[in-house]
């Protein structure tokens, strides 16, 4: 679809005019090189095109096969690929019985408890064997389950959560973690989706200070998914405190039942590992999107974990010697992949922390960083904005030091990005920006630490085996340094893209391969690029700025500017924290920016600080870009994954409706925000 703007110019619609300054390079640091894992650039050409699909065997190579595959990439069914076809492995091998020989005495697992005077746990790659192998004769002769069976966890960032995965994927059942800050309405939308008949949940978790009643929320959930037609036949309950309920909800007879009770009956039992097909299902992994109900992204045991555990080693540069933390949730896909299952088949120490970051002051995470000498470090923007918001100089006062940091979730604005680098990290440890989402497994684009310069607010290029491109609206190629935005697509298959949607093979090829299909007849991996939603442009050097998803873009009178760039402007704002960019209807330019801003502590609203926000987007961006209105408000609407709705923001900045707010982390600030309407 092609328009004309004022100038007579044709300017297609994924054309965002991107007024962003390129950003001055960064490292990489010559210490970080020297132990890195990847950082001889004749790799990198290893993993170019025309040594493709055969460069991601040496990512398979990094895990044990019971039996090695055949076929590394078979196209016969697409955009289904299939890799390394007649392959046999089990997950939960390759991340804790490989690792007892030389590291069974080390540990697996940190847990770090949010009441700090509770003692961090830290349990041993032995001792999560035998966990592992005791929760995995439960499900298998307990509960009757086999392979190819789906479970949902309703659980929170306690280790028996990796330890119920990891006894799912020994013996091949199909787990489904949703996130435990869900209700038990969302929850059982997904519970019938996937057909569980069982759900695996906690009493109780900390969060900011309270310990939840987390049981209630399953009792809500069984009974929605009965509404709905999914009976769940059994409960099972990890106790926050074993031997001790901590939910005030009654249990349910004959359905709830305790796992510390049961456990008592397979002490030191033990389970083989059930031997997989590379396309067997690991797990799904629902993801909402911004329309329509969640999708399950299904994913598969053998390309999923080549690919998460190739870009744990040579993107996150994990080494077995490594204390590695990741302060997302297991809930979210990097919690799965970054957490769970690409450390721990790399042998590494993995950090589980179970509550805020923020609670009960913004030193907390450099605590724990300091206690477990914490090495890599990896979070999000949003968590990230909201540690400099609330104490800036926390880090200086800590004695740790990372050797690598990672930002995932969202386009991380320049000016926070080298607060991190600079306070943070103390100039000593390198950033990886890595871009990707639920549906692709793990990393998309990120720089290679060891061998690529960073660029503060640019993701970079390809990771390894990955070749992205930016299209305009009729599919044509908008070669890099054009300065033109357009949607970004992968070109080839790789591993850890998820095998199809749950029970839609429709819908997965409609949403993803559609849009830029050449041919649905062919069965050349050349015709499918993977559509992948964001927005992006690419600079001269190759690297991939992403500008958000493609919904958030605003068409101001003809310009098309993206709404984090001009967030990025607003942040520029001594004085601010967050900002958020939505769209409002005007009669003359079609559509005006409105700019929300959360205000750092210490500082208070004014007609002043509204200019000073006004003023500089317009400085920033261009006079295009000043704001029909700056709200300054007390707080952003979150997802609980840390993501702002803008959508709701839109809705009062434009007199309407918010919609559904109940899934919101903070629903309570709607009202608020909408009282400054
Ligand atoms: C991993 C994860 C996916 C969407 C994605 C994009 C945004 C993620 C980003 C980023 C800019 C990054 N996103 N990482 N945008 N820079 N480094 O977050 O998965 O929850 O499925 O979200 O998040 O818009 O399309 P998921």
């Amino acid at each position: 679809m092609s328009k004309k703007n004022n100038n007579e110019n044709i300017v297609s619609e994924t054309q965002i005019a991107v007024h962003w300054k390129e950003e001055e390079y960064f490292g990489p640091n010559p210490k970080f090189k020297e132990q890195a894992n990847l950082s001889d650039p004749n790799v990198l050409e290893e993993y170019g095109e025309k040594n493709f699909p055969e460069c991601f065997n040496k990512y398979a190579d990094l895990l044990t096969w019971d039996k090695k595959w055949d076929t590394t990439l078979d196209t016969s069914n697409p955009p289904h690929w299939k890799w390394f076809v007649g392959g046999k492995l089990n997950a939960s091998y390759n991340c804790i019985d490989r690792n007892l020989a030389k590291n069974k005495n080390k540990t697996a697992i940190h847990f770090v408890p949010e009441p700090e005077n509770e003692a961090i746990t830290h349990i041993t790659y032995q001792e999560l064997y035998y966990k592992v192998n005791e929760f995995a004769a439960v499900l298998r002769d307990y509960c009757g389950l086999k392979k190819g069976d789906t479970v949902t966890l309703h659980m929170p960032m306690v280790p028996e959560l990796a330890i119920t995965m990891l006894a799912c994927a020994r013996i091949g059942v199909i787990h489904s973690q949703v996130f435990s800050g869900f209700s038990g309405k969302a929850c059982a939308d997904r519970i019938v989706d996937a057909k569980s008949k069982y759900l695996i949940t906690s009493d109780s978790y900390y969060r900011a200070g309270n310990l939840l009643d987390h049981k209630e929320k399953a009792d809500i959930a069984c009974d929605n998914a009965e509404e709905k037609g999914q009976h769940v036949d059994k409960v099972l309950i990890w106790q926050r405190y074993p031997g001790k309920y901590s939910a005030a909800t009654p249990l349910i007879e004959g359905r709830d039942v305790f796992v510390n009770d049961i456990l008592k009956d397979y002490r030191n039992a033990k389970v083989d590992p059930v031997s997989l097909d590379a396309n067997d299902t690991l797990f799904l992994m629902y993801t909402s999107g911004t329309t329509g109900k969640p999708k399950g992204a299904q994913h598969s045991v053998g390309g999923y974990m080549s690919y998460v555990t190739g870009t744990s080693k040579y993107i996150q540069d994990i080494h077995p010697e490594d204390v590695y933390w990741c302060m997302a949730d297991i809930g979210w896909i990097t919690g799965h992949s970054y957490i769970v299952y690409g450390p721990l088949a790399l042998a590494a120490s993995s950090v589980i922390f179970e509550g805020v970051p923020t609670h009960p002051d913004a030193g907390r995470p450099w605590r724990v960083a300091e206690e477990l000498d914490v090495n890599i470090f990896h979070t999000s923007p949003t968590a990230i904005r909201a540690l400099r918001r609330v104490g800036a100089d926390e880090p200086t006062k800590y004695d740790y030091h990372f050797k690598h940091m990672t930002t995932v979730g969202e386009p991380i604005e320049p000016n926070v990005w080298r607060w991190y680098y600079n306070v943070v990290g103390k100039k000593e440890a390198v950033i990886v920006d890595t871009w990707w989402q639920t549906e692709t497994g793990g990393f998309l684009c990120s720089t290679v630490p060891g061998l690529h310069k960073m660029k503060p607010g640019s993701a970079g290029p390809g990771a390894p085996g990955i070749y992205p491109a930016i299209l305009d609206e009729d599919g044509k190629l908008l070669p890099k340094g054009c300065g033109k935005a357009g949607n970004i697509v992968i070109r080839n298959p790789w591993p850890g893209l998820m095998m199809t949607v749950w029970g839609d093979d429709e819908r997965f090829k409609r949403q993803y391969f559609d849009r830029y299909c050449k041919d649905p007849k062919s069965t050349d991996w050349h015709d499918w690029p993977y559509f992948a939603g964001d927005g992006a442009v690419e600079a001269t050097d190759g690297y991939f700025r992403i500008l958000g998803r493609i919904d958030d873009v605003i068409n101001v009178a003809g310009h098309r500017l993206g709404t984090k760039e001009l967030e990025s402007a607003g942040l520029m704002v001594d004085e601010v924290g967050e900002a958020a960019v939505v769209p409002v209807a005007d009669p003359i330019k079609g559509k005006i920016p409105h700019i929300f801003v959360s205000l750092k502590p210490g500082y208070k609203a004014s007609e002043e600080l509204m200019k000073k926000v006004s003023d500089t987007l317009a400085s920033e961006i261009g006079p295009i870009a000043k704001p029909g209105r700056v709200w300054i408000v007390p707080d952003m609407p979150k997802t609980r994954s840390g993501k702002i709705m803008r959508r709701v923001l839109g809705a009062i900045a434009s007199g309407q409706d918010a919609g559904d707010v109940t899934t919101l982390a903070n629903p309570q600030i709607v009202e608020e925000i909408k009282k400054l309407y």
